[in-house]
């Protein structure tokens, strides 16, 4: 009982129509539904954020969505308003399966944004996941989801820095890619040991 199969983020603002639509985001639903049974935990996460939230272009006057600007924690993208808490936007896409032995929210403190899944971008507040997987012996760890340059690709580095045997499954993940995001992501997570399982050739 040590595999959990962490699901980053499927949720609608992230699907095509969604506020902060990655591209052929909806493709990552039916594998990752296929993966499940083969985990001893499935741990959801939602992207849920108040209204107003700073990583929200809207709430810098001035700025427009894609600009970076610096926060008290460093540099922070600003992004459209998406994934509202209590939305249609923040909902898992319909057809995921939500049998899941946790749901974890992630990035409702109004003045930080949380990337990762397990440490908020000030690198420090924990949310609470590692607590969890320790006291379930869960070590090894399978990463999917969207978008794989964000939030993937800082769950997966911080699960690394944690000592999780950690996997990117990129059949089951989608990237944003602004400037290069998405090369840096990959060659971030292959120089910290974490086992990317390429996209089929097509
Ligand atoms: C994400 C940008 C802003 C993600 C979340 O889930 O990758 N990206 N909030
Ligand atoms: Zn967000």
């Amino acid at each position: 009982m040590t595999q959990a199969l962490i699901v980053i983020d499927v949720q609608n603002d992230f699907c095509p129509g969604g506020a902060l639509a990655v591209p052929d985001g909806d493709a990552v639903v039916q594998p990752i539904n296929a993966m499940m049974a083969q985990f001893d935990a499935v741990v959801l996460t939602q992207d849920w954020h108040p209204s107003g939230h700073s990583s929200f272009a809207s709430s810098h006057p001035g700025h427009a969505p894609y600009d970076v600007i610096g926060m008290p924690y460093g540099p922070q993208v600003l992004w459209p308003d998406h994934c509202i808490i209590d939305t249609a936007g923040a909902a898992f896409h319909s057809d995921l399966v939500t049998t899941s032995d946790l749901i974890l929210r992630k990035g409702f403190r109004p003045q930080i944004d949380s990337y990762s899944a397990f440490f908020e971008n000030d690198q420090t507040t924990q949310t609470g996941l590692h607590g969890y997987l320790q006291d379930r012996g869960l070590t090894k760890l399978t990463l999917v989801g969207l978008a794989t340059d964000f939030c993937v690709a800082y769950s997966a580095l911080d699960a690394a820095r944690l000592g999780y045997e950690v996997t990117v499954d990129l059949r089951a993940c989608r990237g944003i890619d602004l400037d290069g995001s998405l090369q840096a992501a990959l060659d971030q997570m292959i120089a910290a040991g974490v086992n990317l399982v390429p996209t089929d050739q097509r």
